[in-house]
């Protein structure tokens, strides 16, 4: 039995709104497409997708879903497909249960489907905000949720067939893409039964084992979504069940994410960068570590086409040490900020804004 197991494909992200946005739909399509033609080489006998199809859970694109759909359609043409839903996924994907395509099952709560030569489990993601209203400790709580099905599936294990779990879900273990801010840790290792012949795991975005025993892998996004995942090996896997587990790496195309890092932003540092930039065809976030400073940011980016994020990062941050932030209202702060570069108009600018700030919250102050 022949498996390709993929995931977090974020269909509709948009990356860099802060900086310069920039629209990865393309490239996301042109990975999928590719992993179409890697499932149908191989003559796999299932595709089995662990969650994170769509970036926007509550309002995806238009031109997301129309590749989604047309992905998932190629993919349910050449084997069984199995939609597990992750934390990004859109509920309305629900409603494609309503065409009754053979092949393609959405999976939106804890199942196991039995096949012919297969036990198919299903985990997707907990949503932990429905466990807040419950006195106990919420993530005890889900993790006893979680716990009780893998308890179940422990049960429907039939050691004649095949026993594979497909699970969006954060182990203990492993460190997640920037892009997710807090890491709350779902499953232990130890928890997953170990009559399973293989463990499809989704949410981390990096390809890697993350169980030995039974074998489980995060299969990883197929493109690089953020400079957090500029190392990472990014693909999809290869899964072969026979008498033993053979789990084979595919790589798909994407663009090269890079941090160019440098102390300041001297000239020579700059013109460094310059002909760096020039053999770089990827996206390229640039760090100085030194103070920000605006203009070099704005030049950069307008500069450069590949340059999407322009950062600073201080002493303070470098140490994971907050920075002391001193008390100062917005008017104390912009009277600084004039100072040090219209010294001669100081007075006069602070009166203006202070007369702007008087009329924004006395008309804040007057709405409903
Ligand atoms: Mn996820």
């Amino acid at each position: 039995m022949k498996i390709l197991h993929t995931s977090d494909w974020h269909v509709g992200l948009q990356s860099w709104a802060g900086s310069k946005a920039v629209d990865r739909l393309e490239e996301t399509r042109q990975a999928l497409h590719f992993l179409v033609d890697v499932a149908e080489k191989e003559r796999v006998d299932l595709v089995l997708i662990a969650g994170d199809v769509i970036h926007s859970r509550v309002n995806p694109r238009i031109d997301a879903l129309s590749v989604l759909s047309e992905v998932m359609v190629k993919f349910s043409r050449i084997a069984p497909t199995f939609l597990v839903f992750g934390n990004h996924d859109w509920q309305g994907l629900n409603s494609w249960k309503n065409f009754q395509l053979k092949n393609l099952h959405i999976i939106e709560r804890p199942a196991t489907i039995e096949l012919d030569d297969v036990v198919l489990s299903f985990l997707p993601h907990a949503d932990y905000q429905r466990f807040l209203d419950i006195k106990k400790d919420p993530v005890a709580r889900m993790r006893e949720f979680l716990d009780s099905y893998l308890d179940e599936f422990r049960r429907r294990i039939n050691p004649s067939k095949a026993n594979v779990l497909v699970a969006h879900a954060m182990l203990e273990g492993c460190f997640e893409s920037e892009r997710e801010n807090a890491i709350l840790y779902e499953l232990k290792p130890g928890s997953f039964p170990t009559g399973f012949d293989y463990v499809a795991l989704g949410h981390v975005h990096s390809q890697m084992q993350i169980l030995q025993q039974p074998i489980g892998w995060y299969c990883g996004s197929p493109i690089a979504l953020d400079f957090g995942e500029e190392k990472d090996v990014k693909g999809a896997l290869l899964v072969e069940i026979s008498e033993r587990i053979i789990v084979r790496r595919v790589r798909t195309p994407h663009v090269t994410l890079k941090t160019f890092e440098y102390e300041d932003y001297s000239l020579s540092n700059l013109n460094k960068l310059e002909s760096e930039l020039e053999n770089f065809s990827g996206y390229a976030r640039v760090l100085f570590r030194c103070v920000p400073s605006n203009e070099v940011r704005k030049h950069l980016l307008e500069r450069y086409e590949s340059v999407v994020k322009v950062e600073f990062e201080t002493g303070w941050q470098q140490h994971g040490v907050d920075r002391p932030v001193e008390k100062k209202s917005l008017i104390e702060m912009y009277r600084d900020y004039v100072r040090r570069k219209y010294p001669d108009f100081e007075e006069d600018m602070v009166r203006v804004v202070e007369q702007l700030l008087r009329e924004v919250e006395q008309s804040e102050a007057t709405q409903d």
